[in-house]
């Protein structure tokens, strides 16, 4: 295997909406760099980022994965992420260590909710975007129309470089605005093309596209903007310089028109990656030093070694497979590499580039490559390896929390123990999941993005470990809070022959702002209870509060402060204070006014604008409170906050509702109080459920 120099590398992640056609472009990218003999397609469940099993199953990429091709003697470095809501994680850390990103467009739907995700996750790094139009051999696909929504949503910046040939079904190739020349492809998908000039049809329009591109181009550049005033135009030199220099300083964002799956405009579109944008030596990468500071770290393979950990998979056979992007240096099969993040040494075995699920095994990856090796022992997600002299670590990608916790239960007993050691592999390769035990009801609670996103975790679970579990029904993870403040008291008092025991406190309760959690203040002066016992109290007070007041669940935002009490030369002890505290809880909660606080999303709707009427009633009647309503073209959005428990059964109703054509992104926003009348339902609820654990239990 051939090993590439920094400049001749360019890593570009793959973002979008969910079947804007990433996969598919990937699979033409692959084929007409003659990477694979066949043009694999995600319809027939043979692409080379799409191969893991349920991957194929679905038609969807569940995970990003890695794929590269050689291009006028550049490697490309492909990142296929997911376009779906629920793993959109796994796009952000392509972004990441990416040093551009291909947003993927459908020409017909235009931009859609995720296409804004992606596309403010690559501002956030201030990535460089090319945008590929994508589908436009299909029935109702418009540049105009998509361009506009891009325009509208994304930036004003976004500037064809090309213009298709042909509409719809007679969608046949692009002309470049740059070199003025049409590229016309053959209609049997070999990717085949003949150059010539342009149309007669078109060259109106390429020259009105064209004037536009050139001032845009002009106008991000001061120097390139006093030519452009003088002469009226830029020279052939001054549009290819001054546009490569825009796209890579996020300016500018290019965009090419294509068709993944007629595999038509996709040798242009790799001519756009290695023109227009950087190499990992054009970019340096940003590190941390220990003492905060930033670090810029030049792509240099004569620098020490450093590498950043981006994802891990959990493969049951071949153990932990890290994939890593080298920052500096080179990182070789057979070598020791210190491990920054957690303080150890690993030893590395065969270092591989990554086709999809294939391996090639190479000497070494340099700096700017993008690589992986398997059996690390400690390393994870977000590590960074290097030489342990170098004190340089880098940003983390920073997971979302889970919006949604399922029970899961083994089907079979003995499947227990196995559970917890693959969730934690589970959890290594993916985290934003995340497995634990609820506290009350002793269950095994599965947290995720979504039910799409917990489906395919148990699948997951049972293919490669073997154990196969029941979902129960979402839990809410309801809060209890106070409203009121108030003093109590607690004394525990026990006298049984010899030793007796004895604890008493008093304590103050109070609410806090809505987040700030728990606080404990001792206020105890003068030893009304001795030093040593104060932490017992507190223990017995936290013991208390996260099993909590009113349903059992934990209770969060208000202050405990002791500032009184009284001991027993003998008899005292710590236990004895820790049930003091619990008792004080207890008399304290029965004057303050305990309540129920539940999780309220952030909630974006995006559908076709006839349905916006009935999806706000819906929104309403799940008391949503409507926080605006856009239109873009013939797309509404609607933006609301809606509490969690209501929202469980959305994904169904939007696909039914809209026929499919509407989507939505939801993430957390805040706690918020339960209304009266559900409460007392919730209360019963976990009443009856504590009765089960307790029959069970028997
Ligand atoms: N007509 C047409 N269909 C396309 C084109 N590109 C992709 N498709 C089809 O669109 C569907 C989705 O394509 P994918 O490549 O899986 O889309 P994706 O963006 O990877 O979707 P996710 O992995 O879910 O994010 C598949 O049925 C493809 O065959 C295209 O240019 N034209
Ligand atoms: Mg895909």
């Amino acid at each position: 295997m051939k090993v590439y120099d920094a400049a001749t590398i360019r890593n570009v992640a793959l973002v979008g909406h969910t079947g804007s056609g990433k996969t598919q472009l990937a699979s033409a990218i692959l084929s007409d760099a003659g990477m694979i003999n066949r043009f694999g397609k995600v319809d027939e469940g043979t692409t080379v980022t799409d191969y893991d099993e349920d991957e194929i199953a679905r038609k969807h990429t569940l995970t990003a994965s890695l794929a590269y091709a050689e291009w006028n003697r550049q490697k490309v470095n492909l990142i296929d992420t997911p376009g779906i809501g629920n793993f959109l994680s796994d796009a952000k850390a392509g972004l990441q260590v990416a040093d551009a990103a291909l947003v993927v467009v459908d020409a017909v739907g235009g931009v859609m909710v995720q296409t804004e995700k992606v596309w403010e996750a690559a501002g956030d790094l201030n990535l460089p975007r090319l945008v590929v139009l994508n589908r436009l051999d299909r029935e109702r696909a418009s540049l105009d129309r998509a361009l506009q929504s891009l325009r509208e949503a994304c930036s004003r910046a976004v500037i064809p470089v090309q213009l298709p040939i042909g509409e719809e079904k007679s969608f046949k190739g692009v002309v470049d605005l740059v070199t003025k020349k049409a590229y016309t492809f053959e209609t049997n998908e070999s990717g085949k093309f003949t150059e010539g000039a342009v149309p007669a049809s078109m060259t109106a329009a390429v020259d009105t596209a064209r004037e536009a591109l050139i001032e845009m181009v002009a106008e991000v550049d001061e120097k390139l903007m006093e030519k452009f005033f003088e002469a009226g135009t830029l020279t052939d030199e001054e549009l290819v310089a001054g546009l490569r220099s825009a796209t890579i300083g996020a300016k500018i964002f290019p965009l090419v028109c294509t068709s993944a799956l007629a595999n038509i405009g996709v040798p242009q579109l790799l001519d756009a990656i290695v023109n227009w944008l950087p190499s990992p030596a054009d970019r340096p990468y940003t590190g941390v030093d220990k003492e905060g500071h930033d670090v810029v770290c030049e792509a240099d393979e004569k620098k020490p070694t450093q590498a950043f950990v981006w994802k891990t998979v959990a493969d049951p056979f071949a153990g932990r497979i890290t994939m890593f992007r080298v920052i500096s240096g080179a990182v070789k099969t057979d070598s020791n590499l210190y491990n920054k993040t957690r303080d150890s040494q690993e030893r590395l075995g065969h270092v591989v580039l990554l086709q999809g699920k294939t391996q090639a095994n190479v000497a070494e990856v340099k700096a700017g490559d993008i690589g992986a090796v398997a059996k690390l022992k400690d390393t994870l997600t977000n590590d960074t390896l290097g030489e342990r002299a170098i004190s340089v670590t880098f940003p983390a990608i920073v997971f979302p929390e889970p919006v949604l916790s399922y029970a899961i239960e083994p089907k079979s007993r003995g499947d227990e123990d196995k559970i917890s050691g693959s969730m934690h592999r589970l959890e290594e390769e993916d985290p934003s999941i995340k497995y634990s035990r609820d506290p009350q009801t002793k269950e095994l609670l599965l947290s995720g993005q979504g039910q799409l996103h917990i489906e395919v975790t148990v699948a997951k679970l049972k293919r490669r470990f073997g154990v196969d579990v029941n979902l129960k029904p979402p839990r809410i993870p309801y809060r209890e809070t106070i409203k009121g403040s108030t003093e109590a008291h607690g004394r525990h008092k026990k006298q049984t022959g010899g030793h007796g025991q004895f604890g008493d406190c008093k304590i103050r309760v109070e609410p806090l702002p809505r987040g700030s959690d728990f606080e404990f203040v001792d206020d105890i002066f003068g030893g009304s209870i001795p030093r040593q016992f104060i932490p017992a109290v507190e223990k017995g007070i936290q013991d208390a509060r996260t099993r909590g007041y009113l349903a059992g669940y934990p209770m969060v935002d208000f202050r405990v402060t002791v500032y009184d009490g009284s001991y027993h030369d003998v008899d005292s002890n710590e236990l004895s204070f820790k049930l003091a505290g619990s008792l004080a809880f207890k008399d304290a909660m029965t004057r303050a006014r305990p309540t129920i606080l539940e999780p309220v999303m952030n909630v974006e709707v995006y559908a076709p604008s006839d349905f916006a009427g009935d999806l706000m009633g819906d929104l309403n009647g799940r008391r949503g409170r409507i926080g605006g309503m856009d239109t873009r073209g013939s797309t509404t959005i609607i933006k609301a906050q809606v509490p969690m428990s209501e929202m469980l059964t959305y994904e169904q109703h939007l696909t039914s509702a809209t026929g499919g054509r509407g989507s939505y992104h939801m993430e957390y926003s805040h706690y918020d109080e339960v209304p009266a009348h559900l409460q007392t339902k919730i209360i019963a609820a976990a009443k009856a459920e504590r009765a089960g654990v307790e029959v069970e239990e028997v």
